[in-house]
């Protein structure tokens, strides 16, 4: 069982799609594995996108994910990295499949509905950066 992390975005919560977004996950034999609900700090954001923090869009992309509350989840599954990969679709919007979350929820290229890990070392980082131990199905 592959763990990945899951964050529903400002736009989609603002736009009342958590229900969607969650329900879609279970559909496809994701377990919601830990979830809670936070406003992020703009330093808990950088820490967060770090990797991008020479990106153009670093500071926008910043001030959105702190522009309202998220949802952070844990979703666990088989290859559940990459199938949330899937079901999230290409991060921009117009290039996302039918059907595909992104598609189906994102305003915009930046305010694009839900973040997914991209890798076991990303989720592995992602996942400790926001749960305890403790906060995680399977490990109470
Ligand atoms: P990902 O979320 O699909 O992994 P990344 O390239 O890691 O995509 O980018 C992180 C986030 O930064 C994206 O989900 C999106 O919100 C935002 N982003 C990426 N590229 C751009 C851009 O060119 N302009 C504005 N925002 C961007
Ligand atoms: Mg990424």
């Amino acid at each position: 069982m592959e763990k990945t992390l899951s964050i529903i975005k400002p736009n989609a919560i603002e736009d009342n799609n958590i229900g969607n977004i969650i329900s879609r996950f279970e559909k496809e034999g994701l377990r919601i594995a830990a979830a809670k609900f936070t406003h992020l700090s703009k330093e808990k954001a950088e820490g967060f996108y770090i990797e991008h923090k020479e990106r153009p869009f670093f500071g926008s992309l910043v001030s959105f994910m702190t522009s309202g509350p998220v949802m952070l989840m844990v979703l666990e599954g088989d290859n559940a990295i990459m199938k949330n990969r899937e079901i999230m679709g290409a991060t921009n919007p117009e290039e996302a499949a039918e059907g595909t979350l992104r598609k189906l929820y994102a305003k915009s290229l930046e305010a694009n509905a839900v973040h997914g890990s991209d890798s076991p070392q990303s989720a592995e980082r992602e996942v400790s950066y926001f749960f305890d131990t403790n906060e995680v199905l399977g490990r109470f």
